[in-house]
């Protein structure tokens, strides 16, 4: 029960908390479709409701691997075959969905000598360039002096989107100048950003996924020139996966984690998807975490990802019983 309790009263002071209850209104949806009879007061636990756990997990959209293994752990946590569904056992099964995601904190490391540079990966259509305009309205709210670089040479249409945004938040924009090579282009932000003392510059780029080794080649370069012109740069790599496609995604940006050193994923589209249970897939296999999640197109539609919001959103409806609660 503790833990239940614990839960909610830190949910209600969460500054995100509408947010989290709007943006994956349908995602919960979907968990209360296939959780709620299953943690009816007074069920069995037994064999068959740990398997049907398992099938309801894979119902929204966690992978069979990691829903296997969060059973395991539950399993050990609880005495199957000896108790009912009840507010303890409700509670149980968050604290080790809770431990089993363990902690992935945002944790970007400032260049101290100069700007900082944070690259932008993932597939076309996956949200890079909306995630960088997002992005960079949230660092110059907090006071930063940001520049926004269109380093995807390869579609027009992609560096007049980000010239469009960065009017409208009022950043500096970077583009290419005739020349078609990405790298190109990010030597010269870099050079920019030193001579105009730019705080943090998002590179947007492009996701065309030609083979691993073509794009490692690609990827390899443009690191090669950042750090020439900026020690250490880039400093993060932030790939944007897509949550609509769901595991799909997953498997089509593991090529990024394994041509680059993702430090952190941006789930992107999360309003409106019922799949909501990748994040726990995406932290069990790759051992990287969701730092950010998309709940909407605008703005300020991107949130800092906030485990303990998302547990609680997602089976608000399954696991507690008063619904009518105010987060006041
Ligand atoms: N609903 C929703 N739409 C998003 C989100 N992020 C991006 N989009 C939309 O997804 C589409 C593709 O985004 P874009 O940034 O152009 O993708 P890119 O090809 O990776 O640069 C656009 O229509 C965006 O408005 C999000 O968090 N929620
Ligand atoms: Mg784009």
């Amino acid at each position: 029960m503790a833990f239940l309790d614990q839960l909610r009263r830190t949910f209600s002071k969460k500054k995100d908390k509408d947010a989290y209850l709007t943006g994956l209104n349908a995602f919960k949806k979907k968990t209360d479709e296939v959780f709620s009879g299953l943690f009816e007061e007074g069920r069995v636990v037994d064999e068959a409701w740990l398997e049907d756990v398992v099938i309801a997990l894979l119902q929204s959209d966690v992978s069979l691997n990691t829903a296997n293994a969060i059973v395991e752990a539950f399993r050990k946590a609880i005495k199957v075959n000896h108790q009912r569904v009840d507010d303890t056992l409700k509670s149980q099964f968050m604290e080790v969905i809770s431990e089993f995601y363990g902690d992935f904190p945002l944790d970007v490391m400032m260049s101290a000598t100069g700007p900082t540079v944070i690259l932008i990966v993932g597939v076309n259509g996956s949200g890079k360039t909306t995630t960088v305009a997002k992005l960079a309205a949230k660092y110059k709210r907090e006071g930063h002096k940001v520049g926004v670089v269109a380093a995807d040479t390869f579609r027009a249409g992609a560096i007049d989107q980000l010239k469009l945004w960065a009017a409208q938040i009022d950043v500096d924009f970077i583009g290419p100048d005739n020349q078609s090579d990405p790298s190109a282009v990010l030597v010269d932000a870099a050079r920019y950003a030193k001579a105009h003392d730019l705080d943090i510059l998002l590179c947007d780029t492009a996701g065309r996924l030609h083979n691993k080794a073509n794009l490692m080649a690609e990827l390899n370069k443009m690191f090669r020139v950042l750090d020439r012109e900026i020690t250490g740069a880039p400093h993060a790599i932030w790939l944007i996966v897509d949550a609509t496609t769901g595991q799909n995604g997953l498997n089509q940006a593991r090529v990024f984690l394994e041509s680059c050193d993702v430090g952190g994923i941006i789930l992107t589209k999360l309003d409106g998807s019922a799949k909501g249970g990748i994040i726990l897939s995406i932290k069990h296999e790759t051992d990287i975490g969701v730092i950010f999640v998309g709940l909407g197109e605008k703005l300020e539609d991107l949130v800092i990802f906030d485990k303990e919001a998302y547990l609680y959103s997602m089976f608000e409806g399954v696991l507690y019983d008063n619904k009518n609660t105010s987060y006041e």
